[in-house]
């Protein structure tokens, strides 16, 4: 039980925490050279009374958009082009309000690039804002220069094409703004869209596909209720969650079975749901399939990561209601069950084996924490803020590594997420305990706790240079909680 006293100094640094990271959203980038951050000396962020009461409308009286997928402007015998503007947009959040956001080609979420394993995509991304920004391929296996270093910027008016050869597995990846400093509040803008993977042995098990596999984008904001605009203070206070970019929205379902593919691309929020008298199949995680369908009770997702589910919906009568719930926002989604439909897909007993975990041959520890002293805030790793001119880690291109990867903020009670670019991993034990069921399947992104540590097991092919590994609490990121990693012959 906590004492009195600790309960303080939790909310003292929870209060410290949101302080920082509401400044951190219009400050500039948290490296080595400019670590004097000085939340303290900044006027109380307004903390918008009445905004959790803004969700004006009928509660799910708005249908689920489903992000539209990519066309290629050009298509050859090897490889897919396209072009993405990336540019401020108007939409429609709360009903009759507009709310500005950043988008990926005026779509909030940004459109679905599907792609397929072994053949090649090429973006080309168009800057339209005001701002610099770049663009990170969240779990992609890609080269370092298309990677969305996040010194890597695009200037306003300007373009960079990026390269994705897709050798991996089919799997279920998102797109999103990743330049230091202000991955953050672009992302909160709406800089996000899903890229997904597929191949031909995932094909074979014939899954539910087409109209009947559909990309589900979770995040919460903040908006003020009279002007629809984005609140950009707290992280921790974004009472709205969205799906697929509306507050409670319904979906029309049939009764057979669906593939949703879940993606949570809050900043700060977990979201743990539950689908009452249904049943959420687990096929899939950041990096692709399970071995087999696992049967969850409850799901449980972090910033960053993906679940990849199955519902089956055929055995309830038309007419029904089903709500996903969230432990903390209540009802989020509702499945309206409206008619009857074929269904000639899976859900076969067995998906697909992992990779075999070759031996390790390297050891490290990576320590996620903050330094809260109001003269020297930063996120550290290792005790050290980001600094892009630092490499942190040597590795040797074909290793295999196990990282031992630790929440040093114990006191202050703040959650942080580890994401390592470049390649999946597996983890072999959370505390010392086999994986449970959030932590199974090639992974990119996980959640450690205070004073909890992870060990992950990843082998570093194909790929030379510099890459990053930080904490998927971006604004936690932008604060300095990143490092770096060099591939090297
Ligand atoms: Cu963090």
């Amino acid at each position: 039980m906590k004492s009195r006293r600790s309960f303080l100094a939790l909310s003292g640094a929870a209060a410290a925490e949101a302080a920082l990271l509401a400044y951190g959203m219009r400050s500039r980038p948290a490296t080595a050279e400019a670590g004097a951050l000085a939340p303290a000396q900044q006027p109380p962020q307004a903390r918008a009374a009445g905004v959790r009461k803004n969700l004006t409308g009928e509660p799910f009286g708005v249908a689920m958009p489903v992000p539209r997928v990519l066309r290629p402007t050009r298509t050859t015998s090897d490889t897919d082009y396209y072009d993405v503007d990336i540019r401020e947009a108007d939409v429609e959040i709360l009903p009759g309000t507009t709310t500005r956001v950043y988008s990926y080609d005026g779509q909030y979420p940004g459109p679905t690039i599907r792609a397929r394993t072994g053949r090649q995509v090429k973006v080309r991304y168009r800057n339209q804002l005001p701002d610099e920004t770049n663009v990170h391929l969240h779990g992609g296996h890609t080269p370092a220069d298309s990677d969305g270093h996040p010194m890597a910027l695009i200037a306003p008016g300007g373009y960079r094409d990026y390269t994705y050869p897709n050798r991996q597995q089919g799997t279920t990846l998102w797109y999103h703004a990743h330049g230091h400093g202000t991955e953050a509040e672009q992302v909160y803008r709406g800089l996000h869209g899903f890229y997904l993977i597929e191949d031909d042995r995932e094909r074979n098990l014939r899954l539910p596909s087409g109209k009947y596999d559909v990309p589900i984008l979770l995040r919460n904001i903040a908006l003020d209720p009279d002007t629809g605009e984005l609140i950009l203070s707290d992280p921790n206070d974004r009472p709205i969650v969205q799906v697929n970019g509306k507050p409670q929205p319904h979906f029309s379902v049939a009764a057979r079975k669906y593939r949703f593919r879940l993606l949570n691309a809050s900043d700060h929020a977990t979201f743990t749901l539950t689908l009452p008298s249904g049943q959420l199949v687990q096929v899939g995680s950041d990096g692709g399939l399970l071995p087999a369908p696992v049967t969850r009770s409850q799901v449980t997702i972090s910033a960053g990561e993906r679940v990849d589910l199955v519902v089956d919906f055929s055995r309830f009568p038309i007419g029904t209601q089903l709500f996903l719930n969230e432990a903390a926002a209540g009802a989020i989604l509702r499945f309206d069950v409206t008619r009857h439909a074929d269904d000639d897909s899976r859900l076969p007993a067995q998906l697909r084996a992992l990779p075999a975990l070759p031996p390790a041959t390297v050891q490290r520890d990576v320590t996620l924490s903050f330094n809260l002293d109001p003269d020297n805030t930063a996120g550290l790793i290792n005790g050290k803020p980001y600094d892009p001119d630092r490499v942190d880690f040597t590795v040797k291109r074909g290793t295999t590594e196990i990282w031992q990867v630790s929440n040093g903020d114990v006191e202050f009670g703040i959650q942080h997420n580890f994401h390592l670019h470049l390649v999946q991993f597996r983890v072999l034990d959370r505390n010392g305990q086999p994986p449970a069921a959030d932590d199974r399947g090639l992974k990119d992104t996980v959640p450690i706790g205070p004073g909890e540590s992870v060990r992950l097991q990843a082998t570093f092919t194909d790929y030379l240079g510099e890459y990053v590994y930080h904490c998927h609490v971006l604004a936690h990121a932008s604060f300095g909680m990143m490092a770096q990693l060099n591939i090297v012959e």
